[in-house]
């Protein structure tokens, strides 16, 4: 079960967060807060407490997960998910994870003020849309940035829209219908030196991943993965067309590999993939980085193509606090970071805030396992 009491809360953070209840279901329009701001009572309560922690929640007017940062026009903005407190019971679909809206955030650099730039899509605001809006993930192509994202449709599958403004912090417009041939969650967007764009996606248990092994979604399938010495369900990648709205020819699943140059398997549960996957490029090799879901690492795997296959390298993050872990990376000014979350405002696994924190590497381009 995606249990938030694998590690417990602070005290001092339940308490914070029954102050910030009601403050998280309205920040409707358009805020500024500061990363290192001025101490509330609230967060001087929680001093103590915050020292544990790496890394400071990046916002703390309402609950943010799943960041995924890009760098445009030489700032950095934030797309991460929106959690609220839907009053959902937990369960492994993770149905109470039912968040409505986004909101994007930008800042000129790391350590610098947050601007939450308000609602930037709905769910209403989605034709095709039933519940549940999750990572999301953005890109920027020929004056218009496009905004990715997994929803349930009506149909209570998820599928990933696609969304456009002409500003980078939105309001975004949806698209009528899904993208063809979409399914699960957690987009990625990665856009090569060469200009060409790839989606890589996927998610099990919740995000469905496993009822679409035979190609078309099996209502009837497992809740979770196969489990054993069987192949681990892995992302998926496809090209991304001109238009940015396509997929570009077949999606296919991409291979991580271990050091023999096996396949990894299901019962490898501290390495496979689970969810939340994310591409970036160093030095000409390709990292893919993703969560381990139910051990709750964030670990790597690298390729000299971007679409793999991948050979497993290491633990980037070990367990933050709560359930999920999830992430992104980029550069900016030369120094690589990393952006993720945890629950330290909540102690509710449904409720998280995102933070940042720098990426260091080995002179072989490995990456420093970060303990948060
Ligand atoms: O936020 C909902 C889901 O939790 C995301 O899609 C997963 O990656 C996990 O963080």
């Amino acid at each position: 079960m995606r249990n938030p009491l694998k590690l417990k809360a602070p005290a001092s953070a339940l308490a914070a967060s029954l102050a910030l209840l009601a403050a998280c279901q309205s920040t409707e329009t358009k805020q500024e807060t500061t990363a290192a701001t001025a101490p509330t009572e609230t967060s001087k309560a929680d001093t103590a407490a915050a020292k544990k922690y790496l890394s400071e929640p990046l916002v703390k007017e309402i609950y943010t997960a799943d960041p995924s940062a890009h760098v445009f026009n030489n700032k950095i903005y934030i797309y991460p998910s929106h959690d609220i407190e839907a009053g959902i019971p937990e369960n492994d679909k993770g149905d109470h994870f039912a968040m409505n809206d986004y909101h994007i955030l930008s800042m000129d650099s790391v350590g610098g003020k947050i601007t939450d730039h308000g609602v930037a899509l709905a769910v209403k605001d989605i034709p095709w849309a039933g519940r549940q809006l999750w990572a999301p993930d953005a890109a920027f192509k020929n004056g218009t940035y496009y905004l990715y994202f997994p929803v349930k449709d009506k149909q209570d599958v998820f599928r990933i829209g696609v969304a456009t403004s002409k500003s980078p912090a939105g309001p975004f417009e949806a698209e009528a219908t899904p993208m063809a041939g979409s399914f699960s969650i957690d987009p990625a967007v990665f856009q090569d030196t060469d200009g060409q764009a790839y989606m890589y996606f996927g998610g099990l248990w919740g995000g469905q991943l496993q009822r679409w092994q035979k190609g078309a979604y099996d209502a009837n399938a497992p809740e979770k993965e196969p489990n054993g010495a069987v192949p681990a369900l892995n992302a998926r990648v496809g090209k991304l067309s001109g238009d940015m709205k396509h997929f570009d020819g077949p999606v296919r699943e991409i291979q991580i590999l271990d050091e023999a140059g096996k396949p990894l398997l299901a019962s490898d549960t501290k390495r496979r993939f689970f969810e939340g996957g994310w591409l970036h490029k160093y030095q000409g090799k390709y990292y893919f980085s993703y969560s381990t879901g139910d051990t709750h690492l964030l670990v790597y795997a690298t390729s000299d193509k971007p679409t793999g296959p991948f050979t497993y390298q290491g633990v980037i993050m070990e367990p933050v606090q709560g359930w999920t872990t999830h992430h992104s990376i980029i550069e900016k000014n030369g120094k690589w970071y990393i952006f993720y979350h945890d629950t330290q405002l909540s102690g509710k696994t449904w409720l998280r805030n995102i933070k940042v924190t720098e990426l260091k590497r080995r002179a072989d381009g490995g990456i420093e396992t970060i303990v948060p």
